[in-house]
């Protein structure tokens, strides 16, 4: 089979489950200890902001703590080196994938360093903790800033530009995702319907392993290194 012309990438939190961070819906994961609707909702932040604060401020503060693997290595150098397109699209709010040397990373469902304020919509990068006494470093306005993370029933960040990426890709490949949130889950589809190949590369069969025309199962570690090599 001929080289790709333009590959769509899409990652979930089974691509850094190998750097220590916790992945959602497996044993052990985040929201086995978490309940969804009260730390994942705009809902869940108006009653009781003091806890959704805690809850991202100690993931915040465990970026300091992980480095990237192999697996987000490998997609920074196929971005690097590759002779196509590469779109890279990430479900995941750390930053492993801008440490793994990607340069364009969209970030779908929001990043941990970064908040904005839902007063005057002034969106900022933020390393330190966020509590409810945090100003706006724009309005000033006390309260107002909040994670900068896309919860349940929000919009996800940048859908024209990946939808357009989807429908002129020839290549969709899904790594480390269960393929269990909506819209990211109908993405294998989408690119499907236009024409792409598509390609799973997951530890374990996904809840959408069936839309894809081939599946490899492992550890994104050993799988995407596999994957990239040949491609460059
Ligand atoms: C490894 C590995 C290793 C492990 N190597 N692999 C009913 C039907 C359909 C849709 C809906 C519905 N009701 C509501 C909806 C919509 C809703 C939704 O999908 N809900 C579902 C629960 C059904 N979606 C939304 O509300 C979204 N917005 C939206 O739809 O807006 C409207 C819209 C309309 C039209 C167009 C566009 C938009 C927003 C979704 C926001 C998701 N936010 C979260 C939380 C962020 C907060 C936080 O980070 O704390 O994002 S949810 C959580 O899940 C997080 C993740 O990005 C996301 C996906 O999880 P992911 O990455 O797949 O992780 P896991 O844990 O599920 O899976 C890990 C996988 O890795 C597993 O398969 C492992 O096997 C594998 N793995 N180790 C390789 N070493």
């Amino acid at each position: 089979m001929s080289n790709p012309q333009h590959i769509v990438i899409l990652t979930g939190a089974g691509i850094s489950a190998e750097s220590g961070i916790q992945t959602f819906r497996d044993a052990g994961g985040l929201w086995e200890g978490h309940a969804v609707e009260q730390v994942a909702t705009p809902e869940g932040f108006a009653a009781d902001p003091v806890l959704v604060h805690r809850f991202y401020n100690l993931r915040r503060a465990a970026l300091r703590d992980v480095k990237p693997n192999a697996a987000h290595i490998a997609l920074g150098e196929l971005q690097a080196e590759f002779g196509g397109r590469v779109t890279l699209v990430t479900q995941n709010v750390d930053d492993l994938h801008e440490r793994g040397g990607s340069k364009d990373v969209i970030h779908m469902h929001g990043e941990l360093l970064s908040a904005f304020c839902t007063a005057c919509d002034h969106h900022w990068r933020q390393a330190e903790d966020l509590t409810v006494e945090t100003p706006c470093p724009a309005c000033q306005t006390r309260g107002g800033p909040r994670p900068d993370i896309v919860w349940f029933g929000e919009m996800p960040y940048e859908m024209d530009r990946i939808e357009y990426a989807l429908q002129s890709c020839d290549l969709f490949v899904s790594i480390g995702t269960s393929g269990a949130v909506y819209p990211a889950a109908g993405f294998v589809q989408l690119a499907h319907v236009h024409g792409a190949r598509t390609l799973e590369l997951n530890l374990e069969p996904s809840q959408g392993s069936a839309f894809f025309s081939e599946t490899r199962h492992g550890p994104a570690t050993r799988l995407v290194p596999e994957w990239v090599a040949p491609l460059l």
